[in-house]
């Protein structure tokens, strides 16, 4: 098994590559690929140092499966050349998750719904993922009807620029800025680019996304994005209208009995989910689980993961692993 990483550099590309080491993902050969400034460098995998290399070149070694993480623009014009040579690409990008002809894919939720024409494959954006996995088990059994969600997003989903514009705001120092206002000690509710309707496109991620990795145009969401001054997870207040009543300590048990969920929820030892705990983890955590008394059917929950691992590269990562289950996929069989 032959695997590349685009973008392998970059902040989601190096925790992709520290995934596949510590998952002991079954490659026999790793191709670290990004762009021409970087052609050169070596950087460690398995206790070796591997050296980065072009889109061409790894064009041209034709692996099994790229892991594609190197903006939206590098995807569109790239892994389509990856899959004319029958590489399947899991882009990490915003690129092609809206196409109808590409699958988006969360594997503990929908990734039965992979075949071996799926040469392109769509990685969900960050805050969706982690919403989904909660939503996911209780959906199923409640049904949605309406999810309104309030987001407070690391700096690290934004990139390297802003970890370091935080970095420098915290330590007094000016330098370059990632975002329109000083991220230390504030609140942006700003996250992406805004749209015409108000909405900004990190919003629309969120009302968009999560009814085709359920199947489900039957239930809305609404999302208001917020950065702030954090590096290790985005957190999440969700509040969730269902079509049929629950009943508390059920909600409780489908939680727990979701792979990849851990519900974190002991108030009165002051235990929830919180991004400095979330950090470095590939869970997703809930807590703050109860009902909202303002309305029927409607629960209120607070959803942490570390961005950069399930919101990122680990979900990439488990793509992968499940196409390596089920290897007639890649190889053209059903
Ligand atoms: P490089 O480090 O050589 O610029 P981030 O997500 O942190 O912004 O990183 C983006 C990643 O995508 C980096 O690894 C970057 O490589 C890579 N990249 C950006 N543009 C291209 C391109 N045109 N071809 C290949 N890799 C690219
Ligand atoms: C953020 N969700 O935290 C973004 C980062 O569409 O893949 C990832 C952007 C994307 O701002």
């Amino acid at each position: 098994m032959k695997v590349a990483v685009v973008g392998a550099t970059g902040m989601v590309g190096t925790v992709m590559l520290q995934v596949l080491e510590e998952r002991n993902f079954p490659l026999d050969e790793l191709l670290p690929v990004a762009s021409a400034r970087s052609i050169g460098k070596t950087l460690p995998f398995r206790g070796k140092e591997v050296p980065v290399i072009g889109m061409e070149d790894a064009i041209s070694r034709r692996p099994d499966i790229a892991l594609f993480s190197a903006g939206g623009g590098t995807s569109l014009e790239w892994a389509p050349k990856f899959a004319e040579v029958g590489t399947t690409v899991i882009d990490n990008s915003s690129a092609w998750r809206m196409d109808p002809t590409k699958k988006l894919v969360v594997p503990e939720i929908n990734a039965d719904e992979l075949g071996p024409d799926d040469k392109i494959i769509a990685n969900p954006n960050c805050s969706t993922i982690q919403l989904v996995m909660a939503l996911y088990p209780l959906h199923q059994k409640y049904k949605l009807k309406r999810v309104l969600v309030s987001t407070y997003q690391s700096v690290s989903g934004t990139g390297v620029k802003a970890v370091k514009q935080l970095e420098d705001e915290t330590a007094g120092i000016e330098g370059e800025k990632a975002y329109p206002h000083p991220i230390s000690r504030n609140a942006l509710p700003h996250c992406d680019v805004f749209e015409e309707s108000g909405y900004t496109k990190e919003e629309m991620k969120l009302a968009r996304e999560p009814q085709k990795i359920l199947d489900d145009r039957t239930f809305s969401v609404s999302a208001t994005a917020v950065r702030i001054p954090t590096a290790g997870g985005h957190s999440e207040a969700v509040n969730v209208e269902f079509y049929n009543d629950f009943q508390l300590e059920e909600v409780r048990e489908l939680l727990e009995a979701m792979p990849g969920v851990v519900v974190e929820d002991v108030p009165e030892e002051n235990r929830y989910p919180m991004p400095v705990n979330a950090h470095g983890k590939d869970e997703v955590f809930v807590g703050r689980i109860r009902r909202d008394l303002t309305q029927r059917n409607t629960l209120n929950m607070w959803v942490v993961a570390d961005n950069l691992r399930k919101g990122a590269a680990t979900n990439a990562v488990q793509i992968a692993e499940y196409l390596c289950a089920k290897k007639g996929i890649l190889e053209g069989i059903n």
